[in-house]
């Protein structure tokens, strides 16, 4: 059997539900008994990014083998556990790097030109009333990018079209000739006009986005967040908005989703969308595949598509 604790994709379930007994954690209404129930028959958990293993409910299934995650980021899933345990762990990797790096300039554009704000000037009539204000020009301004990884490269790409120069901080250091390197976040920030948050969250790149890193940013910087909302000093972030220490920002992701501060609701600084940087039909279906790719290959004792364990 396979668990899901929440839903991740209606396609993936059906498919799953061809070759597997899916228990979906979300139905029932005494998920720690319903567990503890079939806890015998469940050899693999299929999670997301924001539901993956712990490791209590690892230690719950004895008969775990497999956890299948529909995102790229691991951050979800206790990989020390699995790895002391021998579950293998696979993620989703590389078929969503176009649609969060296409959002990510979808942020650049969409605070600096103030598109959400424009927006509601039109639908509230307020055209006919007052004059529109000037908004500040992307072409030509340097992208600074966190994390020069799959993602990172595929924003980087897409940058190099509207900006000059491109710049980067990776930990660890990626090589790469192309775009001029930082060894530190303070210094990235400071040498840039747009932050692209875009690396993994781990013990080391938790609040990484700290008061330090804003204040380098400073009050014409643009921070945008595709990657995890941990990755930013939340607290920190709103009093920089709001007391005009920083610029603006664009966010798909937060520290304890779907929580949003709502200090920021107020703001037209800020532009929010509710973790969808991989939201296409044609991503997510890539991604069941993957999962499902990785399932049947470990059934069936062959390699495994996208391991991570
Ligand atoms: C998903 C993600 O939004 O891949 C990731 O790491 O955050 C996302 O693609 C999520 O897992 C969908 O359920």
């Amino acid at each position: 059997g396979v668990l899901m604790p929440v839903p991740v994709s209606a396609y993936l379930e059906q498919e799953l539900e061809k070759r597997f007994n899916v228990f979906k954690l979300w139905t029932v209404p005494h998920k720690t008994q319903f567990i503890k129930d079939h806890a015998t028959s469940i050899r693999a958990i299929v999670g997301n990014a924001s539901t993956g293993a712990d490791a209590e409910l690892i230690e719950t299934l004895p008969k775990l083998e497999i956890v299948a995650s529909f995102s790229v980021g691991m951050d979800k899933v206790d990989l020390k556990k699995c790895k002391e345990k021998g579950i293998r762990v696979t993620n989703t990797p590389d078929v969503l790097n176009d649609d969060v790096a296409d959002l990510a300039i979808g942020l650049v554009l969409a605070v600096m030109r103030r598109l959400c704000e424009s927006d509601r000037y039109v639908r509230s009539g307020q055209w006919k009333k007052s004059d529109y204000k000037l908004t500040t020009k992307f072409t030509g301004k340097t992208v600074g990018i966190l994390g020069l990884g799959r993602i990172g490269k595929a924003v980087a790409k897409r940058a190099e079209a509207f900006s000059y120069p491109i710049v980067y901080c990776s930990i660890p250091e990626e090589p790469n000739l192309k775009y001029k390197y930082y060894p530190s976040v303070v210094e990235l920030a400071f040498n840039c006009d747009i932050l692209v948050v875009a690396c993994p969250l781990t013990e080391e790149t938790r609040h990484i986005i700290n008061r330090e890193v804003i204040d380098a940013l400073g009050p014409k910087g643009v921070l945008i967040n595709i990657a995890r909302g941990p990755l930013v000093d939340e607290p920190e972030l709103v009093s920089a908005l709001l007391e005009g220490r920083l610029g603006v920002a664009g966010l798909d992701v937060y520290q304890n989703e779907p929580e949003v501060p709502e200090q920021l609701f107020g703001l037209e600084n800020v532009v929010l969308l509710p973790h969808v940087a991989s939201g296409t039909v044609e991503t997510r279906n890539a991604m069941a595949d993957l999962v499902i790719g990785n399932l049947e290959a470990h059934f069936l004792n062959k390699p495994l598509l996208t391991p991570v364990v």
